[in-house]
């Protein structure tokens, strides 16, 4: 008998293992050397909008303790680590000069990172708008693009060296519509509308700081978007539109004018009832043009699959996301879910990879964020047994290897979270961290999804299943 077992999965020399958190999530310090609050200080600080009162106040105290941190991501072996700088830590009111000490604190950080041959991938605007911005018209206005385009070459002038790899935004999808449809993330507006030109302007600020970047030299240059398959609950005509509805809102409102240089018509329809036809009133000539502006990677965050189904229309409803006021979003019975409620569906990963390849065309794709919530306990030895985690990851790992033998040009992936740290409207009740965080004692533990991540990482590999 032969001993023929399948071969491990071996990922593509050069391929990017990498960790990714946000500054709001983990820095903490928010009055220190000269920061400025944003918008999500103010919404955490509103009491009812935060679980338990949680705020960003002290977080993971990354601020203080990064040179930790950094170790603790050499233990993992990754070869990259994206994090997010705090807009009103460098540009403390959004506009004007940058703030010596907080380029000074990411300066810190990227050379900490180089020291251990960590490659450093910046995310430049992961929700933490300044809050001056926010009084002065927030993403709804025009203004806040153009603020962001300048903010961008500010930092990259000064990062640029040392940092090839940018991402502009971070999931503008919910920037835009949890922040200004229903209101559960910062600026906390329920305005449709708001929301609606909101989504648009995030886009533009995307478009005109890839131009200002370029023209400085800028080399790897992308944005993450959140997507996820959407499926209809049945095979009613109704439901096969609420699915086309959630599709278009969360997934083609972006990919299309992101990858193709245009919004989708049948969504712009959808969107009528609250903005003027077309978005004629706040898209101006050459907009598309310089959101359209080739891109060096795409960034996929995947979580999960949605189902939905046609319900019962509450047009009106402020906190509703426009064009799908009867939406309904369907469980499946049997299908196992995280934490966070969010339905475990490896497939839904190679789904999304293989559609962006396939209606967008062949690009670099990094998976920039994947994870999971679990209810982690710490046992009587100190260890963190979060085997839910561990297989999690596992099966999404093979779900993308997959993805990359069937043509999807996969370059790299990025687990949520180094640590667990502040899931905005959750506050610190739900972790997603390969390393645990104590936030009473600030201790930081190796979860042994982290201990065995670090040996993907070094493998480069997975072992066949
Ligand atoms: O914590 C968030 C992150 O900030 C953006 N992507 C999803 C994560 C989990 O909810």
């Amino acid at each position: 008998m032969t001993n023929d077992l399948p071969p491990a999965l071996q990922f593509p020399d050069g391929f990017a293992w990498g960790t990714a958190t946000a500054s709001y999530q983990i820095e903490g310090a928010v009055a220190e050397d000269g920061r400025a609050p944003s918008v999500w200080d103010t919404f955490a600080h509103t009491p009812g909008k935060v679980q338990a009162g949680d705020t960003g106040d002290v977080a993971c105290d990354h601020y203080h303790r990064y040179p930790e941190d950094i170790a603790l991501l050499a233990e993992l072996g990754v070869t990259h680590y994206r994090f997010s700088l705090a807009w009103p830590r460098v540009q403390p009111t959004g506009r004007g000069r940058l703030n010596p000490g907080g380029v000074d604190f990411y300066s810190r950080v990227v050379d900490g990172l180089l020291e251990r041959g960590i490659t450093p991938w910046v995310t430049l605007f992961h929700w933490d708008l300044p809050q001056a911005l926010e009084d002065a018209g927030g993403w709804p206005s025009r203004d806040t693009a153009l603020r962001f385009a300048e903010y961008a070459a500010a930092i990259h002038e000064r990062l640029g060296d040392r940092v090839r790899d940018w991402t502009t935004h971070n999931e503008p999808w919910c920037a835009a519509f949890l922040g200004y449809a229903d209101g559960h993330h910062a600026p906390g507006r329920t305005d449709a509308g708001d929301a609606v030109r909101a989504a648009h302007h995030l886009l533009l600020g995307h478009g005109l700081a890839v131009g200002a970047l370029r023209e400085q030299g800028a080399r790897h240059l992308g944005i993450t978007l959140n997507l996820y398959p959407v499926d209809a609950a049945s095979a009613s005509e109704a439901d096969a539109d609420a699915a086309r509805r959630i599709d278009g809102l969360m997934n083609r409102l972006f990919l299309d004018p992101v990858l193709r240089g245009s919004y989708p018509d049948d969504v712009l329809k959808d969107l009528t009832s609250v903005t003027d036809a077309g978005h004629a009133g706040h898209v101006r000539d050459g907009d598309l043009a310089a959101i359209g502006a080739p891109l060096d990677f795409l960034g996929v965050n995947y979580y999960s699959r949605h189902v939905v189904r046609a319900g019962t229309a509450r047009p009106g409803r402020p906190s509703h996301w426009p064009g799908a006021e009867d939406v309904e979003f369907v469980r499946r019975p049997g299908v196992p879910v995280t934490e966070m409620g969010w339905a475990i569906d490896p497939e839904g990963l190679y789904e999304m990879l293989t559609r962006v390849t396939r209606e967008y065309g062949p690009r670099p794709v990094y998976v920039t964020e994947n994870g999971a919530a679990f209810d982690d306990r710490v046992a009587e030895d100190g260890t963190i047994r979060d085997e839910a985690r561990r297989a999690y990851l596992d099966s999404h790992f093979r779900a993308a290897h997959r993805a990359l033998a069937d043509g999807v040009d996969l370059r790299g992936y990025f687990v949520w979270s180094l640590m667990d740290n502040f899931e905005w409207a959750h506050g610190y009740s739900k972790r997603f961290g390969l390393v645990h965080v104590d936030f009473a004692t600030q201790r930081r533990t190796m979860k042994d999804s982290g201990r065995w991540f670090a040996a993907v990482t070094r493998a480069n590999g997975l072992p066949a299943a």
